[in-house]
């Protein structure tokens, strides 16, 4: 998931200390936060040759569930990559991917310096050279076309970096651009407006208390394969395991009987992008059958009589024929849900990005609410992280719908337009046209809609500038590439991640190895930027460039530091920088406790839970869909395109690694044997797939864990473009499915892509 961005760096008050701060006392290599360039000081360099085994213990970064990890070195190489057992919230968990760690920073593709676009082909240039070109070129462009036309595109891995998080902002602002996207829109948008609208912020995100909950319900989440997401539970196929073994249930929603679904008490296959029908039928049974009950939140609720009147016109058996749902199924459901003593609706990825996603996380959350299942135990509650990212961010002062995108006229959030509209704003003349891009940690060419137009519109820029790891599908249209540091060479603390994880808990992760001196730290990168972008008098250039230099030295742990001591965590457990360094495990705060309505940040201090623009668009919803016009369908195209996930991937960027592409291909096409017999195709047979906006051909898979009607293809491949560099990833390419799906194909609530549902055609290829 990628959280948006609005946020600050929080405020730096300046402060000068040039004093290097190895204070390590451990014969690990320190964190030098200073940053690479700075030579080491003689003890530590001594310490480190001392000991040719270390063991380094690391919060994994790559996805959500931060497992610990511990590392073993021998002579400075990977020995092994094991589960921490000693990490207070994952226990010695771990998957294939954090073994792939290692491959990313051992690979040979990987950049390490500044590329340069020539006529001669691709050049490495020094970072002195790069940041001149990169700021020249950015603000020439803004002078003569003004600062919109730079746009910016911030990806994923941008929320699994703290310096990016801690940095990247201000630099963003500098370029003073309403053209922001980022892949909030191909992801969990919805969530944050919901949050917006029924708690009164976008980061106030309810989590399923998934180690008390007696029932879960998931709608569209793979956890076992994806390892969760909005809900940071390391181990979590046996978190969901032990709702079972203490006597609960967990029943699963999805088109698909996925890898989540086989361990559960129950699936429902469900037409995809229906889930609103359904939400709107479990809530019609509650309030029929009488068993609605706020609970705690009662006193701080509105909206109850407005959500009763909607849900009356949604019966179970009208809206069962849409979504395949039984109506005797449902009911049953609901009244198992309102029976338990506790229980968690929880959804994600297939209903976030379909084309009701906003209604359906809203009916989600209602659902939760109105059977006494919201901010109590084993129902869905908030966090309460001890570096609060819900008070760091000015909460609506950006809110939704203050500006409308240019052509199109989308909707923007939290001051970023959907990322759905950003070819068109590319390629349409006109004042405010985008020039350029930047792009930080992203590959729209992969993971956005309609990707072969991006592909294309990027093409057509004039300048572009990757803030990136690796030359790609997407970094391969820059005119310069700056690589900030791996994973394994730089310091974390997961400020998004900690803040929407199932227990309380608080991490810091040092270094496990030194940058080379021909290495930039995102710091490095971002202050630098930032510093060289900023107008002003002389003052202001001075002061900036202490500012730069201070947070360049002492930045990462100044701030959180100050942050941890302003925490209550602070009083009630010692906690700040000096507790975490020696606590390098990490340091459990607890299970989530009810905070309501204390952290609504709504100005009446209610839950909203019938916020006015959801009620309206109901009613539009209902016609269209009830018209079974699910979604608007041409006649060739009768079956409906859904995602899938694998656990041996990390959206698109991690097929360099041997490890995770060996073995049979992965990227297939999953289809019902009905739907494939009634076309003539037999099992491996390469099909081609079309959608309004493209066709890809790709080999089949036939399987009944597919609903009939539905066909299923992964995304974050499609490798073999022309002038990437990656060596391993291109020998096994696999198609990119987001050719298919489509920019106009909508959560029309709030701009989110719909990469779920997408009509298409399917036929021997
Ligand atoms: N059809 C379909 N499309 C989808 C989805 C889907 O389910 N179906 N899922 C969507 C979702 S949930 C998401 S989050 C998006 C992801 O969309 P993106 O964020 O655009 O794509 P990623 O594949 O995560 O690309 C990450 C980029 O960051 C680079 N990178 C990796 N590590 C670092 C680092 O430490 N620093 C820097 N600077 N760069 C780094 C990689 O080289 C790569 O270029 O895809 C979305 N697209
Ligand atoms: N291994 C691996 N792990 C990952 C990632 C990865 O690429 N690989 N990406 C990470 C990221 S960025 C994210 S955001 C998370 C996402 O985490 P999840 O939300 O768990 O993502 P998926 O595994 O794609 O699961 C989405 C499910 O929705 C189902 N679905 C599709 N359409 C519909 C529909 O209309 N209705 C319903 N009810 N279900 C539907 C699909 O069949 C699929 O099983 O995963 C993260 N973890
Ligand atoms: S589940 Fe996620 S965080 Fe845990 S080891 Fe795997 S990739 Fe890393
Ligand atoms: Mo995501």
């Amino acid at each position: 998931m990628y959280i948006a961005k609005g946020w600050l760096g929080p405020n730096i008050i300046l402060s000068l200390n040039y004093f290097c701060k190895c204070t390590s006392t451990t014969s690990r290599p320190h964190n030098h936060l200073h940053g690479p360039i700075r030579p080491a000081t003689k003890a530590c360099k001594l310490a480190r040759m001392k000991n040719s085994h270390e063991n380094h213990y690391i919060a994994c970064n790559l996805c959500e569930a931060t497992c610990g990890l511990e590392i073993k070195l021998e002579n400075g190489k990977i020995r092994s990559i094991r589960g921490d057992k000693n990490d207070p919230l994952s226990k010695g968990h771990i998957c294939p991917k954090a073994v792939a760690l290692q491959d990313i920073y051992n690979d040979p593709d990987r950049l390490r310096q500044p590329l340069k676009r020539t006529p001669d082909g691709w050049q490495t240039i020094p970072w002195k050279q790069a940041f001149d070109e990169v700021t020249t070129q950015l603000q020439r462009i803004q002078r003569k076309h003004g600062n919109n036309s730079v746009a910016v595109y911030l990806g994923n891995p941008t929320v699994h970096n703290l310096e990016a998080m801690l940095y990247g902002p201000a630099f963003y602002r500098t370029l003073r651009t309403k053209n922001r996207y980022s892949a909030t829109s191909v992801d969990q948008l919805p969530e944050l407006l919901v949050s917006l609208r029924m708690f009164g912020h976008n980061l106030l995100i309810p989590l399923p208390d998934l180690d008390r909950t007696d029932f879960l319900i998931i709608f569209g989440a793979n956890p076992v394969v994806s390892n969760g997401s909005l809900m940071t539970a390391p181990g979590v196929t046996g978190r969901l395991k032990a709702i079972r073994k203490r006597g609960g249930k967990l029943v699963v929603v999805d088109p698909r009987r996925t890898e989540t679904a086989a361990i559960a008490d129950q699936h429902l296959f469900i037409k995809p992008g229906s889930d609103v029908l359904m939400l709107l039928s479990m809530l019609y049974v509650v309030f029929s059958e009488k068993l609605q009950n706020l609970g705690t939140i009662a006193a701080f609720t509105k909206g109850l009589n407005d959500i009763e009147t909607l849900v009356q016109a949604f019966p179970p058996a009208t809206t069962a024929p849409v979504t395949g749902i039984d109506a005797d199924a449902l009911k049953n459901l609901v009244r198992e849900f309102c029976r338990a003593d506790s229980a968690s609706c929880y959804g994600r990825i297939g209903v976030s990005t379909q084309q009701y996603g906003t209604l359906s996380q809203w009916l989600i959350i209602v659902l939760n609410a109105v059977t006494g299942n919201l901010d109590s135990a084993g129902g869905c509650m908030f966090s309460k992280p001890a570096f609060e990212v819900v008070n760091a961010i000015r909460s609506g002062k950006k809110g939704f719908a203050d500006g409308f995108s240019r052509v199109r006229n989308l909707p923007n959030f939290n001051g970023e337009f959907p990322v759905a509209t950003l070819a068109e704003e590319i390629t349409t003349p006109g004042e405010d046209q985008i020039r350029a891009l930047v792009t930080g940690a992203g590959n729209p060419v992969l993971s956005v809609p309609n990707g072969r137009q991006l592909d294309d519109a990027f093409g057509s820029l004039e300048y572009m500038v990757s803030i990136d790891i690796y030359l790609n599908e997407t970094t391969r249209h820059a005119n310069i590439i700056l690589p900030p540091l791996s994973s394994l060479e730089r310091p974390h603390y997961d400020l998004a991640f900690q803040a929407l994880a199932i227990r309380n808990g608080a991490k810091y992760s040092q270094p496990v190895f030194k940058a080379g001196k021909e290495q930039r730290s995102d710091a490095q990168i971002f202050l630098e930027l930032t510093w060289r972008m900023q107008s002003g008098n002389w003052i202001k250039r001075i002061t900036g460039w202490l500012q730069k230099e201070f947070l360049l030295r002492r930045g990462n742990e100044w701030i959180l530091d100050k942050k941890l001591k302003q925490s209550p965590y602070f009083q009630s457990h010692d906690l700040d920088m000096k507790k975490l360094k020696h606590n390098p495990h990490g340091i459990d705060l607890g299970p989530l406790q009810p905070c309501l309505p204390g952290r609504l940040f709504t100005p009446d201090k209610m839950i909203d839970l019938a916020p006015e623009i959801f009620v309206q668009a109901v009613q539009q919803m209902r016609t269209n869909l009830l018209a079974d016009k699910l979604p608007p369908q041409r006649e060739e195209f009768d079956l409906l395109l859904i995602g899938r996930r694998d656990p041996r991937t990390n959206n698109s960027w991690m097929h360099n690694s041997y490890r995770m592409v060996k073995g049979k291909p992965r990227c297939l096409a999953y289809i019902h044997p009905q739907d494939a017999q009634s076309r003539g195709i037999a099992e491996g047979d390469e099909i081609i797939v079309r959608s309004r906006v493209g066709s890809v051909e790709i080999p089949a898979s036939l399987t009944a864990e597919m609903m009939p009607g539905v066909i299923s293809i992964p995304h974050g491949w499609g490798h073999g473009l022309e002038g990437v560099k990656l060596s391993v990833a291109t020998q096994h390419a696999g198609v990119n499915t987001n050719i298919l799906t489509d920019e106009h194909f909508l959560d029309s609530l709030s701009g989110n892509a719909a990469l779920n549902g997408v009509p298409v055609s399917v036929g021997r290829a």
